[in-house]
């Protein structure tokens, strides 16, 4: 037996990688399969914990595991996600830290289910008492809402969230919740107009036309069947048991006890009915007798059914659709659209519609959950944002996506690394720097302020005269022709990058997770997100109360607003006020995994798994936490594990557990650089020597139980 299965009773594998004797992706690979065989999807760096995706059923999260977590040590259960969880709730509790929980793996690693165990988790364990409860459930089932109107079926994911989401959970002095704040990152709201093959919509359309009912759909003007809307993918295979009508009830109740109104509720369906009915709205194209292509509606009852349904002569909303009005020193100028530019101005309006009815309803829930002011409170921040994604076409979502999931990975490389200085300074430890590989000139070329790809790109956008994709991508090329992360055509007489097989409309950016093309097709377009202010302007006049706050700028008196920031330079500034927040709290990592691109459980795919341990660094990872010590633990356990194996500690120490600990080492001859003694712990430089201590303690063991038995046999 050697030190990996004797180190803890039934362990599979190493619980604790850091303990791992020979460090390689593969030896990473080979542990993480073996524990995953037996259902232990949970392995420790350090305090990191990798979750692998069991994508079934196990029974590890009832009431008696929370129990059992409750108020452990970390290392002294099985590697589970409530340890961390739980760890996080008293470092708040009891240190008075603020915490956040960064969670981060593909698309379909399990981020999502990651972040409602850890909430229920300290759901479960956290005060009691009516009010306590009612903030515990409306926190919870905020999750149900914005999962039916921010995730989607996708290729890799049945239940992909497409927004990011960062919750701030607020705590009192005693540790009871008492609300929170929800942070939501860029939607991808190009869904709503079109998805590919094989994926669906948004969940919440589906979900109302299966569990509507009558009634409710009667009011609506909708009809009971997906494949009636072009919105909705007509796929089949993108239908199958998702669930909707029970999912439906299951959000409407959600929203209940978040405390949306009756009437909300309706006004929040009405829009999702009005966007069903606007992907039916078909435009064609005409020529005008002055030979201007033009385009109208073919049939008006749908778009009747629009104008009642929001309060708006649907004449208003045809109009909208035809022609663009633009006003040029003081004076208006309205020009036809064709076809293909009406068809835009209706999916423009879906989706504006459906993006902004989504942070409203984001606000709405804030609203619900907010802690009045009061003194003393501490936070536990809960980070779960769409995965790194690698498509056949990636575009401009993928980009920001990818961009933040760079962004994530500084942070753990940073935020690891200054916990480790931290660790050892309190400790009082000597410490010597630890050489690791940055990944902070990729997010450079990205976030540069004047010189990275997404200020290239406003500068496009805002740029009068003749722009387009292509001219985007021409300033890419010269700018970045030598950057070693960027390639494009541009660069490829270049011959340190020569890659032929880049298409002339693409760059690629050599991101930490891997390679990513990314095309360049309405990148413009996207970061520009422009409305045509006759659209904005029909909707600000529309009775309909909700619709109308959702369009300020349709307001005439606000005619004069400043064009509005770019997705692209919001995005930026968004993810720079997180990163401040989670720098400014002590971080808990969970990164998860994805065992097989099949969502079977019981399926280990050794390639795609290790191409994950690549990119989400995890080498890297236990070689920090191994770069200076890679053991410590607190001097009491320690000491209780293995003083029999000094005679100076043996049976009993009577003084301070720390002396008792070094007069251990010095009786064993392991020297000052091997094990150093901070303030409250040991600290043990190489695995080896904690096997060697390993060791020693079974052949004891052993020893020991012998004797027990000679006397024993003596006895009788
Ligand atoms: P994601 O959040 O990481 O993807 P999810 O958390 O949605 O991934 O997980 C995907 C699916 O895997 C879930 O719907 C479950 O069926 C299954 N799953 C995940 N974790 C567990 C678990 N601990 N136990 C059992 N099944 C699990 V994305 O949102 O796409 O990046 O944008
Ligand atoms: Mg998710």
């Amino acid at each position: 037996m050697d030190f990996k299965s004797s180190f803890m009773d039934g362990m599979v594998g190493v619980g604790d990688m850091i303990l791992l004797e020979s460090l390689s992706e593969e030896s990473l690979l080979v542990n993480l399969k073996e524990r995953f065989k037996s259902d232990e999807i949970y392995t420790y760096i350090g305090n990191v914990v990798i979750s692998v995706n069991p994508y079934k059923s196990l029974p590890i999260y009832s009431p008696e595991k929370v129990e059992e977590y409750r108020n452990c040590n970390l290392y002294q259960l099985k590697p589970h996600i409530y340890a961390v969880a739980d760890d996080a709730y008293q470092s708040l509790r009891d240190r008075d830290r603020d915490q956040c929980i960064l969670i981060t793996g593909e698309s379909g690693a399990g981020k999502t289910e990651a972040s409602k165990l850890v909430m229920s988790y300290v759901a479960a364990v956290c005060g009691k008492g009516t009010e306590v409860n009612q903030v515990k459930e409306q926190l919870l089932q905020s999750n149900p809402v914005l999962e039916a109107f921010g995730n989607a079926k996708t290729i890799r994911n049945d239940n992909s969230s497409r927004f990011g989401k960062y919750m701030d959970i607020e705590f009192d002095f005693k540790g009871d919740p008492m609300g929170g704040v929800i942070s939501n990152y860029l939607l991808e709201k190009s869904r709503v107009v079109k998805n590919v093959k094989g994926e669906r919509n948004f969940h919440i359309f589906y979900q109302l036309l299966a569990g509507g009912g009558t009634e409710l759909l009667g009011k609506l003007k909708l009809v009971p069947d997906c494949s009636k809307y072009n919105y909705l993918n007509n796929d089949p295979s993108s239908l199958n048991g998702m669930g909707d009508n029970e999912n439906f009830q299951i959000v409407k109740n959600a929203m209940e006890i978040i405390g949306l109104s009756d009437a909300e509720v309706t006004s929040i369906l009405e829009i999702v009915a009005v966007i069903l009915k606007l992907g039916n709205v078909e435009i064609k194209g005409q020529f005008q007798a002055n030979g201007m292509a033009a385009c109208y509606i073919t049939d008006t009852k749908g778009i009747k059914e629009i104008g009642a349904l929001i309060g708006l002569d649907s004449s208003m909303l045809e109009n909208a659709f035809s022609v663009r009005t633009v006003e040029a020193k003081q004076e208006k100028v309205v020009t036809t659209l064709n076809q293909s530019q009406g068809i835009y101005a209706r999916d423009a309006l879906a989706k504006n519609l459906y993006d902004r009815l989504f942070s409203w309803l984001v606000q709405r829930i804030n609203e619900s959950i907010k802690v009045s002011e009061f003194q003393g409170r501490k936070v536990m921040g809960v980070l779960d944002i769409y995965g790194f994604e690698i498509l056949e076409v990636n575009s401009f979502e993928q980009f920001i996506i990818n961009y933040c999931n760079e962004k994530l990975q500084q942070i753990f490389i940073q935020m690891t690394l200054k916990e480790e200085q931290e660790e050892y300074t309190r400790e009082g430890i000597k410490w010597t720097r630890i050489v690791y590989t940055d990944n902070e000139v990729i997010c450079t070329l990205i976030e540069d302020n004047t010189n990275g790809i997404l200020a290239v790109l406003d500068e496009e956008c805002l740029r009068p005269g003749k722009v387009s994709d292509a001219t985007f991508l021409a300033k890419l090329g010269t700018k970045f022709k030598n950057h070693k992360h960027f390639q494009s055509k541009v660069t490829q007489n270049d011959k340190r990058i020569a890659d032929l097989t880049l298409p002339d409309n693409c760059f690629r950016i050599e991101h930490y997770a891997g390679q990513v093309t990314y095309n360049t097709d309405g990148f413009l377009d996207k970061n520009n997100d422009l409305l045509f202010r006759d659209l904005s302007q029909a909707m600000w006049n529309a009775k309909h109360q909700l619709l109308k706050t959702l369009f300020p700028e349709g307001d005439p008196k606000n005619s004069s607003l400043k064009r509005p920031p770019t997705v692209g330079f919001q995005f930026r500034n968004s993810v720079s006020t997180l990163m401040k927040n989670l720098y400014a709290k002590n971080p808990n990592y969970i990164r998860c995994l994805k065992p097989n691109s099949s969502k079977k459980p019981s399926l280990f795919d050794d390639v795609l798994v290790k191409t994950q341990i690549l990119y989400l660094g995890l080498l890297e990872n236990v070689k920090v936490r191994r770069a200076g010590f890679a053991y410590r633990q607190l001097y009491k356990p320690f000491l209780e594990r293995y003083k029999m194996i000094s005679k100076k500690t043996w049976p009993q120490w009577a003084g301070e557990a720390r002396d008792g600990v070094a007069a251990m080492m010095a009786e064993l001859g392991i020297p000052d650089e091997e094990a150093a003694l901070g303030h409250t712990k040991i600290f043990i430089r190489t695995p080896s020597t904690l096997f060697d201590l390993e060791d020693r303690r079974r052949r004891r063991l052993d020893e020991l139980a012998t004797l027990i038995q000679t006397l024993f046999r003596g006895w009788r």
